[in-house]
């Protein structure tokens, strides 16, 4: 496994200079969700395609940037389930993005889900880590690319920060209500768009809830099961919070094809507890 933590090290260094110095327009390309390739969406998944291929122990790639999962090594282990720059639109504006690992093996099913990784690219390179071992470590960037262990993050049982995904005129009433409730109780909103800072800021402030329901216009959420939605179900319980799909645990689910989606909440488990409340019955 740590030589998979690797890989996505020196990807995350040549993906946070591709950030900063080169084009953020978009390709002539569209992902299989519809989605207009940036063309830093392309020239991300290709640097970690480079950096996987050096590490004998994965056997398959899955990028939400291709269609189908690619083969790598026949002897390798784990299947690589990755969103490459998840957010990249957000770089036009100069927001912060990200990339999410999940380390399967067998299956994309979220049982199956070993370890899991995102790195963050803000005002500063972090990476986190959750796998068998007891604590969800971050380690932080520095000038020459290499990463040192900052600190290990938990859950509180309650929080303090909202982070409400979706078109709100699409959210069905019950959701608009449980929405309206937290911020009645004097929760703060804190959403940019990108899922990746947004969950990373949940985590480092201790708490709060995440939500990218189902809605009118997207009854299954928008959010990838095996690219984005069980790498952080994954940290998040190992965090000490909770994951669901508003009653299921996310990784007691299996995708269909590794392109699907799933209504996601993830938040400490106050705020789970809540969730669900809201939506038995519905
Ligand atoms: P909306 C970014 O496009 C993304 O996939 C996630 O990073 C983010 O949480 C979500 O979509 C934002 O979607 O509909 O709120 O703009």
């Amino acid at each position: 496994m740590k030589e998979i933590y690797k890989a996505i090290e020196r990807s995350a260094k040549r993906i946070q200079e591709a950030i900063a110095y080169e084009d953020t327009g978009y390709s002539e390309n569209q992902n299989q969700t519809g989605d207009t390739q940036l063309k830093l969406d392309i020239q991300s998944d290709l640097i970690i395609e480079e950096e996987f291929a050096k590490v004998s122990s994965v056997k398959e790639l899955a990028s939400e940037e291709k269609d189908e999962a690619c083969p790598l090594h026949t002897e390798g282990k784990y299947l690589i389930g990755y969103d490459p720059l998840d957010g990249s639109s957000l770089a036009d504006v100069n927001l912060s993005v990200g990339s999410i690992f999940g380390i399967y093996e067998n299956d994309y099913s979220g049982k199956n889900l070993k370890a899991a990784v995102y790195v963050v690219y803000g005002p500063r390179v972090e990476m986190v880590i959750a796998d068998e071992e007891s604590e969800v470590r971050m380690y932080k960037m520095d000038k020459n690319g290499t990463f040192h262990f900052a600190q290990n993050l938990t859950l509180n049982p309650k929080g303090k920060l909202n982070a409400p995904g979706g078109t709100q005129q699409q959210w069905y009433p019950y959701h608009k209500a449980l929405i309206d409730s937290l911020f009645s109780e004097g929760y703060r909103l804190r959403y940019s768009g990108g899922m990746v800072p947004d969950l990373h800021q949940i985590l480092i402030k201790g708490g709060g809830l995440f939500s990218y329901p189902g809605t009118l216009d997207k009854p299954k959420g928008k959010l990838r099961m095996t690219f984005e939605v069980f790498p952080f179900a994954f940290i998040y319980e190992k965090a000490g919070g909770a994951a669901i799909d508003a009653k299921n645990r996310l990784l007691d689910l299996s995708p269909a094809h590794i392109h699907d989606t799933t209504p996601c909440f993830f938040g400490s488990n106050d705020e789970i507890e809540k969730v669900k409340e809201v939506y038995a019955g519905k």
